[in-house]
């Protein structure tokens, strides 16, 4: 949300006005950035990173290409040096203040105007303004920023902190990072992760200008909503955060406005004298805004907020506009009836609702290359598989505007995390200043969301302290610290700022029982608190009964390759094979290509091409596959638990899956590759995910069904009353059902409700199956042509008898609309995972990598980027299971 578009609305309003408001002059723009020893100069745009400049210039080719990741190390370890002129007039010198306002500098610079310093910034996730007007003159102006490679100030620090170290001191060798990241307040990914590469980047990240004002000039705008009663009427306290640019006390009226609501509100205070802040309360009569809710709960109506001061001394105006929504988060955490520990769930406008989502990190290692369209594609894509909260993981960045806006409109809550993850940290007061500004910047800015739901101190450092990571000796000191910053520090900012949300000092933890415990609990992964973090690559993982049933599972998940067409933009010919160089490179996580090969293997036999190309996109595909069935179990586990509780564990609320989207192309935990594609994960999450479920299982001889719904107004999907749930049973080689079951559904709830149970045994020989080997279960709920149809795999797939190349082929594809296209397919047997792509063209199918068991089926592809019927044709490939093997 722009001020400027603001200023607009303003001159409309009262343009004498805004003649007097305070000036702000943009640095954005074209800036020169220069290497430590001069040999490169450049022009830079800011916001933006030395990588994107030296790549815009040429110096630099695809940093995601093969190895650049490591060729393009020097960059990093360099020092670089930013440089531009503005222009300012005599009038403008005469401002009792002058600041350069500098949104985010990434990361360790000296900050020069006209060659005098005027400040430092440690912390890339910090706003810093710098007094500059006793350096100006009326004309142009130089401003220069000296950055220190951050790799060398990182071990810089790490080594100035001699009395204790402060591990973990380097990366995985696996993962080709860079060392100390702790010892820096930058994107923690930024030197490497598990599924990343290391791009130190260094710059300009975020907006810059110099603001002149002779009063004062609002920094953020803070926004409670409260119900009355019902949730009909709001009580809207509205807290709005000064910066001082004289050291007078000056008097104004400030005003605020609810537009949509014809609601203005004038007050006469007083800023300065020690007041920063003021708070005014309006009431939201009944009836006069709608309630906002999570996607799939319900609507996500917003609300323009506008304050603005006008300084009777100066008669100076400022403000800001942030946009609401008028909802209530709570964490409960209550005592189960006869079980230990404690709930863990949500509740929305005093609803109780399933967490159903991913976890977020950087979408790209170079901010400035994310557009709003490619943010939208992935938040669309993750609203349209039903999620309703993703966790902004620790790891990473506060996000951007551009990114908590989405949020708010499609009604994903934000589970967001401080930016701190797998690592101790240095707590001197170096560190703790920076940090306190940090976080009461990041709470200030954010705070207005509606769809930031929960504050999380850090990820997973209460766990990997309690758990011994880092071979510490010293467990009381490193404990004293992780106290002093997450909860000296982080809680009690964010507490006193903002009282709307929750906060837990760790993902994972045990809530409030870590805090019984003294904030680092003996088993922070307990799942009868709290939530869990849960990974297990040595587990055979399409089996559900080899899962941990949680109270809440913020992280879970198992890596795939991702598509060749995402692969072949960076590499040759050379690399396309399991085993090359190439593939090792880009696996970051230790072993991780061969876990995903032990693991399919287990259900699949392996490829066998002996087309080396061909065998390398066969192992592409069946690593997909191994990744949506093993989330596909360990999330319908998850959902089927949410109502009842069994020897202690079960009442789970939440599931996000690892991860969301990748941050380059390589093989990961992400559900859509770089650039927007979704993995085989991603389709299954449309059902996994949806509000209806019907959820099979095998429970040692029984075949159990279970209902899983999140509201009871879910279309033609689910009725009020005389569903019927169908059961067939297909031999692999038939396409006519065996046998159906019906069960009829009446009165469904709001829960997890078992529809169905029956002998397997004998279930197979009411449909004349002559063994599990030969047949598969297939479920749908009223009619088959919903999302609500599910399938059963009694055995594994290898052991399977009677399957056959089933040769399913595309045989029309016709055009609906400019985007939109219909693909008929047909098949001559039951064919598991049937796969489509529509290669080199963006977009996504209606369903995919499904269990077909009709002769013809009927699949829309949606462009997201205009093509035509004839490229599509041209793009379009099928396959299934049993083409992968002679
Ligand atoms: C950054 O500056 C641009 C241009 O002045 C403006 O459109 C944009 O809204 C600003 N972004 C933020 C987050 O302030
Ligand atoms: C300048 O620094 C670069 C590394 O950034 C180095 O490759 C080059 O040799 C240096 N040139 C001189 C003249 O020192
Ligand atoms: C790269 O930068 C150099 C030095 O500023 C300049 O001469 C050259 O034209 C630039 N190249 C491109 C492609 O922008
Ligand atoms: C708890 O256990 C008691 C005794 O076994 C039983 O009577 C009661 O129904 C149980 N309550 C619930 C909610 O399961
Ligand atoms: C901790 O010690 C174990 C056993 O000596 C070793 O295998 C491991 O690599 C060490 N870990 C770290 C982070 O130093
Ligand atoms: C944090 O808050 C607690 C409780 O309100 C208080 O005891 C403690 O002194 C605070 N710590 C700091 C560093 O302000
Ligand atoms: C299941 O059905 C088979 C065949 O009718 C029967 O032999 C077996 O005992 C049944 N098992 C159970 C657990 O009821
Ligand atoms: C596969 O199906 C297509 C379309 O139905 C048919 O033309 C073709 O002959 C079939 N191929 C095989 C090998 O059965
Ligand atoms: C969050 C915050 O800083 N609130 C302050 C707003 O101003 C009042 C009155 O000056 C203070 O008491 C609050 O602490």
């Amino acid at each position: 949300m722009a001020l400027g578009g603001l200023r607009v609305l303003l001159l409309l309003i009262s343009c004498f006005v805004c003649t007097l408001s305070h000036t702000q002059i943009s640095l954005n723009g074209e800036w020169i950035a220069k290497s430590s020893n001069g040999s490169i100069v450049v022009s830079s745009t800011v916001p933006g990173s030395i990588y994107t400049d030296l790549i815009k210039n040429g110096t630099l080719k695809d940093p995601y290409y093969r190895f650049n990741d490591e060729e393009y190390r020097w960059v990093a370890k360099d020092d670089w040096t930013f440089t531009r002129t503005f222009t300012v007039t005599s009038p403008m010198l005469k401002a009792s203040s002058i600041k350069l306002v500098c949104d985010g500098l990434d990361t360790v610079a000296s900050v020069y105007v006209n060659n005098q310093k005027v400040g430092e910034s440690i912390n890339m996730f910090v706003k810093y303004k710098f007094d500059i007007k006793h350096t100006l003159k009326a004309g142009p102006n130089e401003v220069k920023l000296v950055y220190q490679s951050p790799v060398k100030y990182a071990s810089d620090m790490a080594s100035k902190h001699w009395e204790y170290k402060v591990p973990p001191e380097c990366p995985p060798e696996v993962q080709h990072g860079e060392c100390h990241v702790n010892f820096i307040r930058k994107e923690q990914c930024s030197f490497s992760w598990d599924w990343g590469p290391a791009f130190p980047t260094i710059g300009i990240w975020k907006n810059i200008s110099v603001e002149i004002s002779n009063s004062v000039v609002i920094e953020a705008v803070m926004v409670e909503t409260k119900p009355v009663g019902d949730y009909s009427s709001w009580m809207l306290s509205v807290n709005t955060f000064f910066d001082l640019y004289g050291s007078g006390k000056y008097p104004g009226v400030l005003e605020i406005r609810v537009p949509e609501v014809g609601l203005v509100q004038k007050l006469s205070t007083t800023v300065g004298g020690g007041v920063k802040n003021i708070t005014a309360t309006l009431k939201i009569d009944k009836g006069k805004v709608k309630t906002w809710w999570p996607n799939g709960h319900g609507e996500q109506p917003l609300y323009y907020v506008e304050v603005l001061f006008t300084s009777q001394t100066t008669s100076e105006l400022t403000a800001k506009r942030v946009r609401v929504g008028f909802r209530t988060v709570e964490l409960i955490q209550d005592k189960i009836p006869n079980a230990s520990g404690l709930s863990f769930y949500f509740k929305i406008n005093g609803k109780p609702i399933f967490m159903k989502g991913s976890n977020w990190i950087p979408a790209d290692s170079f901010q400035e290359r994310l557009t709003p369209k490619y943010l939208r594609s992935l938040l669309t894509s993750a609203q349209a598989v039903h999620m309703n909260m993703l966790r902004v993981w620790g790891g990473g960045i506060y996000e951007s505007e551009t990114f908590y806006s989405l949020a708010d409109e499609l009604g994903i809550l934000i589970w967001q995390d401080f930016m701190f993850a797998c690592a101790l940290y240095p707590v001197d007061e170096y560190f703790l200043d920076s940090i306190q500004t940090e976080v009461t910047h990041q709470v200030l800015r954010l705070q207005h969301h509606p769809s930031v739901a929960l504050w999380s101190g850090n990820n997973e450092n209460e766990w990997g302290l309690m758990t011994d990571w880092y071979n510490i000796t010293d467990f009381k000191r490193y404990k004293a610290d992780y106290v002093t910053l997450y909860i000296d520090n982080i809680m009690n900012i964010t507490q006193k700022l903002d009282r709307t949300r929750p906060f837990i000092p760790s993902s994972p933890s045990n809530g409030i029982e870590t805090q019984q415990e003294g904030w680092v609990a003996k088993q922070p992964q307990d799942v009868h608190f709290g939530d869990i973090h849960h990974y297990d690559y040595g587990t055979k993982s399409w089996e559900w009964n080899h899962y941990q049933i949680p109270r809440f599972c913020s992280e879970y998940g198992f890596e795939a390759w991702p598509s060749f067409e995402n692969l072949e933009k960076v590499s040759v010919t050379e690399d396309w094979n399991y085993n090359s160089e190439f593939c090792d490179h880009r696996q970051h996580h230790g072993d991780g290509n061969k876990q995903m090969v032990t693991q399919l293997g287990y259900y699949l036999n392996l490829p066998s091409n002996p087309d080396p190309v061909q065998q390398f996109k066969d192992y592409i595909y069946l690593t997909q596959i191994n990744q949506a069935m093993s989330i596909k179990t360990e999330t319908e586990l998850f959902r089927r638990s949410q109502s009842t509780v069994v020897n202690g564990v079960g009442m789970t609320m939440g599931a996000l899956y690892w991860q969301l989207q990748d941050i380059w192309q390589a093989p990961s935990w992400a559900s859509i590759e770089y650039g927007g594609k979704w993995k085989m994960l991603h389709y299954y999450a449309r059902h996994f995910f949806s509000p209806v479920l019907v959820s099979p299982y095998i429970d040692g001889a029984v075949l159990k069904v279970v209902l899983v719904v999140d509201t009871l107004s879910s279309g033609r999907a689910l009725q009020k009353s005389g569903n019927t749930l169908y059961i067939q049973c297909y031999s692999w080689d038939n396409l006519k059902p065996l046998y159906t079951w019906t069960q009829k559904v009446d009165a469904p709830k709001v829960a997890a409700s078992q529809i169905f149970q029956a002998n397997v045994t004998a279930m197979l020989k009411t449909a004349k199956c002559s063994s599990l080997q030969h047949c598969v279960f297939f479920f749908f709920l009223n009619d088959v042509h919903t999302e609500v149809r599910n399938w059963v795999l009694p055995v594994p797939l290898k052991t399977a008898v009677g399957m056959k190349k089933p040769n399913v082929t595309i045989s029309t594809v016709t055009q609906k609309d400019s985007q939109t296209y219909q693909i008929k397919l047909t098949t001559a047997a039951v064919a598991p995972f049937v796969w489509l792509e529509a290669n080199g063209i963006l977009g996504r199918f209606s369903d995919n990598s499904f269990l077909m068991v009709q002769s013809t089926t009927n699949i829309v592809f949606y462009a997201w980027e205009t093509t035509d019927l004839n490229s599509l044709k041209k793009a379009l490939t099928v396959r299934s299971l049993m083409d992968v093997y002679k």
